[in-house]
């Protein structure tokens, strides 16, 4: 069997409890690692001086974890400069929060090389490659610099906007051409997928073989979209488990005979946490009698803080949070919790089931898995009610949800205050149309569907002559 050979900005090892880190990218390549052996490359999170060349070797089970330094220069170039405050913004339709800067973008490009240059030297010939996400869009490009034949595939976890949008941002036209090294590309949706074969299409000369594979220089390139799935079992049995940690026993006797709604997210703009604070907010000022009756709980770790965007949204959920506590609250009712901890799966899990509404409002997100979790939390019985962003990537999958538009307030409050007025029946009728969708894409079949999928392309002589 070939290996796998995992490539992501970071890496996840598992923890000596076998636990492991708890993110759904680290649960879904632990998947896809089952039952072979396997290579995980990628940024160790550590910053040097003069890093190696060479990455750091750590063996666990029948993977191999290859850890990469990088200089604070190329930290705050590649990941911080322009992955994170040119790409992400543009890639989540904020055009106006895109810092471009020449500089970050030759980092983002050296970075890229490095890698390819270090991950190159381990590379057997039959291994098939899997690369991750906006960090590492030129990646293939530089292996088949350096000669590599394999077979390469891509999944993109974050949006692909349509090709006005992608536009804007300088040096689109390469990483345009640069996603056509790869053999397959996945992405969260068809409509990313086809914003993602017109922007091809539009920009170079190339020429649509068939509704997913795309010609360009020689090169084909299949793009499709692969929904990324959660690991339904875990929730599953997780959710009804009693309540051992603190936050969920605190939870539990804080809230009395009082509904929960919750909300879940990193502390990301795109994420719209201050919206959906003032659409509760909206939700109280329509319902009076909902006063005292409802508590919002928002757990939100804070991510990115060295990017100056990520600290001035910190300040503005701040801000939002006290005006409306303030402003709503009374003696023994506080409106909106707030915390900022990263919590077990299975703390998330009890909290999820607990929740009469999931509150899952993102002004752009390339999946949500929150929004999965959620459902596959609820008691089959009893469930609760997800109110989910048009613009989530699994709005297209969660017809069963409350679908609402996250830029207009009173649209969100209107479907809290439907959530938690929804007779038992029509809850029931609307989880399970969604949890049937959700066993049959589970995280085994978004890996597998994958994989298989990469293996099976045909193996084109897309190595290049070394420059
Ligand atoms: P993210 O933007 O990080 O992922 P999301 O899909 O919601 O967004 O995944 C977040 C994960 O972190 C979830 O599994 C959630 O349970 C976990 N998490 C959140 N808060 C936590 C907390 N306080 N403690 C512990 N765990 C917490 C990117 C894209 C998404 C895409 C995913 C996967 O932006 O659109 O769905 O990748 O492809």
């Amino acid at each position: 069997m070939a290996r796998l050979v995992v490539v992501s900005n970071r890496v996840s090892i598992p923890d000596p409890t076998g636990k492991g880190s708890a993110g759904g990218l680290a649960v879904a390549l632990r998947e896809a690692f089952q039952g072979q052996d396997g290579l995980w490359f990628g940024w160790s999170g550590k910053v040097s001086a003069h890093p190696s060349a060479e990455p750091r070797m750590i063996d666990k089970g029948h993977v191999r974890y290859a850890l990469m330094d990088l200089t604070a220069t190329d930290r705050r170039e590649y990941y911080s400069g322009f992955a994170n405050r040119a790409l992400w913004p543009v890639m989540h339709y904020r055009i106006g929060l895109s810092e471009f800067s020449r500089a970050d973008y030759a980092g983002y490009l050296r970075v890229n090389r490095t890698f390819a240059g270090a991950l190159a030297r381990l590379i057997r010939p039959d291994d098939l490659i899997w690369v991750h996400d906006y960090h590492l869009i030129p990646l293939a490009a530089e292996l088949r610099a350096l000669g590599l034949a394999n077979r390469i595939g891509y999944f993109r976890h974050i949006p692909w906007p349509a090709p006005e949008v992608v536009g804007t941002l300088p040096g689109s036209q390469d990483l345009l051409r640069a996603i056509t090294d790869y053999d397959l590309v996945g992405v969260q949706t068809a409509r990313d997928a086809d914003n993602l074969r017109r922007g091809i299409l539009q920009e170079f000369d190339a020429a649509q073989r068939t509704a997913d594979v795309i010609a360009l220089d020689g090169r084909q390139a299949r793009v499709k979209g692969f929904p990324i799935a959660i690991d339904m079992s875990g929730f599953e049995q997780a959710a009804p488990r009693p309540a051992t940690h603190r936050l969920l026993k605190q939870t539990v006797a804080s809230l009395g005979s009082r509904s929960l709604i919750i909300g879940v997210d990193r502390l990301d703009y795109s994420k719209g946490i201050p919206e959906r604070m003032e659409a509760f907010e909206r939700f109280l000022i329509s319902n009076p009698d909902q006063r005292g009756r409802v508590t919002y709980l928002q757990i939100a770790p804070t991510s990115r803080s060295e990017v100056p965007e990520y600290a001035a949204l910190s300040r503005t959920v701040s801000e939002t949070l006290g005006r409306i506590n303030g402003a709503h609250g009374e003696p023994g009712w506080v409106p909106i919790h707030y915390v900022t901890s990263a919590y077990p799966r299975s703390v998330l899990a009890g909290l999820y089931r607990i929740a009469r509404v999931g509150l899952v409002t993102p002004m752009r997100d390339g999946m949500n898995l929150v929004a999965k979790e959620y459902v596959a939390a609820q008691d089959p019985e009893d469930p609760g009610v997800l109110v989910l962003s048009k613009f989530a990537g699994a709005a297209e999958q969660l017809g069963g949800a409350l679908i609402v538009n996250p830029n207009d307030k009173f649209e969100v409050a209107e479907a809290i205050n439907a959530a938690l007025h929804m007779d038992q029946a029509e809850r029931i009728a609307r989880w399970q149309r969604m949890m049937d969708l959700l066993r049959r894409y589970d995280i085994a079949w978004w890996t597998n569907a994958f994989l298989k999928e990469l293996a099976g392309q045909r193996k084109t002589s897309k190595a290049r002559r070394p420059a």
